[in-house]
């Protein structure tokens, strides 16, 4: 019998135990995390600072976004230096400091690799672009810029992915920003000193990576146009290139092997269908996938779209079917990439805000995978009330509405109200720490982002006041899980797939069966008692009061209530 994370468990039979199946992990961005020296942006030594409120959440390991030496193009996810700490966010010692103040309270660190592509600054770049016979041209992509744009792919962040050089009149390829080119993996000395970064990492103790837009690394450099209906979701033609698998292998052969690490490669544009290839425990490639099938159900592009519970809920089981079967899934509602999840998924208004929040963090830390909390999101954060295009920072957006607003195809108007509610830069605003000056965050007179106005009510400090708070539920989900191997490994069975506004589940592990029930409507709705019987014991539930006996009369969910019931 092994013990991991405090979970004692016999013998399993369907899949093997490992760390980071047990952990909850902990997203931080640290630009927006906490700033330790009132220069206005979030630093390690103000992550640092922070440890004693993040273990109190009960998680295991932290998730850290890019803290590499970089322009912030892309906010760090244009890396100039991948052996050097971003110099705003400090120095290599307080990375050092941090990975072992976070190892002595038993939380590992994770940090944040981007392998599809580097800063257009990175030295291999700088060298790559100086010359066709430059030895680091082969670094990169490259192609004849005699007869135009190679072909007709796009950019992630607007206009074409094909950037034209004055240095040789060549173009080279980025599906991010013109300052994000990308890497060529064909080359095996680009791979061998990626590999060389990963066990500089490792051999100081990182727990492992979480892997930007990993399964775009592969490409088929025969470069065919886009059709115009691949052109509409081009993330999944850059995807699943033809020798990814060959080069996850590689780099778990080479990179990782001897390290207990984990890898979490971000899955953006893999069809459902093949994500179970880049984790399937047989074939040493991944062991968990950031699938986006659910957070991007309420999207077309940058407009927000009706979504329903019962196509959320079937999402859950396909990802369950697939991924979760033969490897491991990565279970969230939020991100730094994506709107705050109490916004899109829950109910922000006053009323619902607390009670669908924690019902949300509720289904996250019950379903069968690893459980990932972004900042804020204990808190219930909102998005931000963007009312002009100033008001946002990311690169993303500033490119959407040169492709459309100053192109003229849509209102200023129109595209800002859809951005208010789609965009990355609702979950990038500071941490909202007290109800004191820029919320706790920073000393600074104007931090780098705005503070979301709300923050007086919002906040850690209030939040850790109110044992009625979202904050306290995350403690009583991350402990119950911990003590509910059912919660870990069981089996994942939707009850009812087609109810339009509950979420009924059922997780089984040998003889033990916990029932998960979310409402996710604001009226009251009845929880009819599983088919399969048994008696129900209350373990949880969001509502400050709620009676422990079940299904003696009509049994009712408030609005947005949570319950997870053990059955025996
Ligand atoms: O994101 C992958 C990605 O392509 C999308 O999530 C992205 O947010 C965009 O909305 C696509 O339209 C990763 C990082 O998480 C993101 O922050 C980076 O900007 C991106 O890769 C490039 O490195
Ligand atoms: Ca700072």
């Amino acid at each position: 019998m092994t013990e991991t994370n405090g979970i004692a468990l016999g013998q399993l039979n369907t899949c093997q135990r490992r760390w980071w199946k047990e952990a909850v992990i902990y997203q931080i961005y640290p630009l927006s995390f906490a700033d330790s020296n009132g220069d206005g942006i979030g630093d390690l030594r103000g992550v640092a600072s922070k440890l004693d409120y993040i273990a109190g959440l009960g998680v295991d390991a932290i998730w850290l976004c890019p803290h590499f030496d970089s322009p912030n193009v892309d906010n760090g996810y244009d890396i100039r230096d991948y052996r050097k700490v971003l110099q705003e966010f400090g120095t290599m010692d307080d990375f050092d400091r941090l990975l072992s103040e976070a190892s002595s309270r038993g939380i590992r660190l994770i940090v944040d690799l981007v392998l599809n592509h580097t800063s257009d600054q990175h030295e291999w770049f700088v060298s790559s672009r100086s010359g066709r016979n430059d030895p680091k041209r082969n670094y990169y992509i490259w192609r004849d810029g005699s007869a135009g744009l190679p072909n007709n792919y796009p950019s992630f962040f607007g206009g074409s992915a094909w950037q034209r050089d004055d240095a040789t009149g060549d173009y080279y390829l980025h599906y991010f920003a013109k300052e994000q080119p990308d890497l060529n993996w064909d080359d095996p000395r680009v791979r061998a000193d990626i590999y060389e970064i990963m066990r500089f990492w490792l051999d100081k103790g990182v727990a492992g990576f979480r892997l930007d837009v990993i399964p775009f690394v592969s490409k088929d450099q025969a470069f065919p146009n886009l059709t115009p209906k691949q052109l509409k979701a081009p993330e999944f033609t850059y995807s699943d290139g033809p020798q990814v698998h060959e080069y996850l292998r590689e780099m778990k052969r080479e990179g990782l092997a001897n390290y207990d690490a984990v890898t979490i490669g971000e899955a953006y544009g893999v069809p459902p269908d093949r994500a179970h290839l880049f984790v399937n425990e047989d074939r040493n490639e991944l062991d968990m996938l950031i699938s986006f099938d659910v957070v991007r159900l309420d999207r077309i592009g940058w407009r927000k779209a009706d979504w329903t519970l019962p196509a959320f809920k079937a999402v859950f089981s396909q990802l369950d079917s697939t991924i979760g079967k033969l490897g491991w899934n990565a279970v969230f509602l939020s991100n730094h990439d994506n709107p705050r999840a109490v916004s899109h998924f829950g109910d922000d208004t006053p009323e619902f805000r607390v009670m669908s929040a924690k019902a949300l963090l509720t289904l996250v830390l019950t379903q069968r995978g690893t459980p990932f909390i972004y900042q804020g999101e204990e808190l219930g954060m909102t998005n931000f009330p963007f009312q002009h295009i100033d008001d946002f920072d990311d690169i993303e957006v500033k490119g959407q509405w040169a492709d459309n607003v100053l192109a003229g195809k849509v209102s200023a108007a129109e595209f800002i109200a859809q951005l208010r509610q789609t965009s990355r830069d609702n979950a990038r605003t500071p941490m909202q720490w007290n109800d004191g000056p820029n919320a706790g965050f920073s000393t600074a007179r104007t931090p780098w982002f705005s503070i979301n106005p709300n923050y007086t009510v919002i906040n850690a400090e209030a939040a850790i006041a109110d044992e009625h708070s979202v904050y306290h539920h995350v403690r009583r989900l991350t402990a119950l899980r911990r003590s509910t191997p059912a919660l870990v490994y069981g089996d994942y069975i939707d009850l009812d797939p087609a109810h339009p506004n509950l979420f009924v589940y059922a997780r089984v592990l040998k003889n033990e069966m916990v029932l998960v029930a979310i409402n996710f409507d604001r009226q009251p709705q009845s929880l009819k008692p599983p088919a399969s019987g048994g008696n129900p014991t209350l373990l949880l539930s969001n509502l400050p009061m709620r009676r422990d006996e079940f299904w003696l009369g009509d049994e009712k969910l408030a609005p947005w209530e949570a319950v997870i019931l053990k059955l025996s």
